[in-house]
């Protein structure tokens, strides 16, 4: 079974939010697309709490009970079965939407026959290379859909270095247009 993996599609992290990665509007309706190819579509959130030390290294963003912490308007979330809360500690980056509070996502996938993850959203080097290395880690084909993701620093060599870092750790580079669309 495929499961697809929407990280973070929130709005602190579009253009207009706290934490923008400026290309985001681009990846919403390709990921809305793919949600089509899937039986499995599960969703991760950043749901932070207003005093974090996660605020030390970010302006605050995502704060839970916040417009910002909300799914982008745009994200067709009718077809999300599960929503993964990450972050929610106040020592706590929760940059894999597998260290999700709420439900644990290993579980949930094991639980649907899912062999293989499909990897999308925000942000290219963070959430999204997190939640991928550790899907891969924990033995699921992972693949990572390079054009329904965008990076929160773009201008830097950071992003990159993220794919780098997930090409050497054996994750797999996918169109959508491959998929679907
Ligand atoms: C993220 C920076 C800070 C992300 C979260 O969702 O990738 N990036 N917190």
């Amino acid at each position: 079974m495929e499961a697809l993996i929407i990280v973070d599609v929130q709005n602190d992290f579009c253009p207009g939010g706290a934490l923008p990665a400026p290309r985001a509007n681009e990846i919403i309706p390709v990921i809305n697309k793919l949600m089509e190819k899937f039986d499995v579509v599960v969703a991760s959130r950043d749901v932070h709490p207003p005093d974090t030390k996660h605020f030390d290294k970010w302006p605050p963003h995502c704060i839970q009970g916040t417009k910002g912490a909300l799914f982008h308007p745009d994200l067709n979330i009718t077809r999300i079965q599960k929503g993964f809360h990450k972050g929610t500690g106040n020592k706590d980056d929760g940059y894999s939407a597998f260290e999700a509070t709420n439900e644990n996502l290993m579980d949930y996938l094991l639980n649907n026959n899912v062999t293989d993850v499909y990897i999308t959203g925000l942000t290219t080097e963070y959430c999204v290379k997190n939640t991928a290395l550790d899907a891969v880690n924990n033995g699921f084909n992972t693949w990572l859909v390079t054009d329904a993701i965008a990076a929160v620093e773009p201008e830097s060599s950071y992003e990159a270095e993220a794919l780098e870092e997930m090409k050497s750790a054996g994750i797999n580079f996918i169109n959508a247009a491959t998929k679907c669309c």
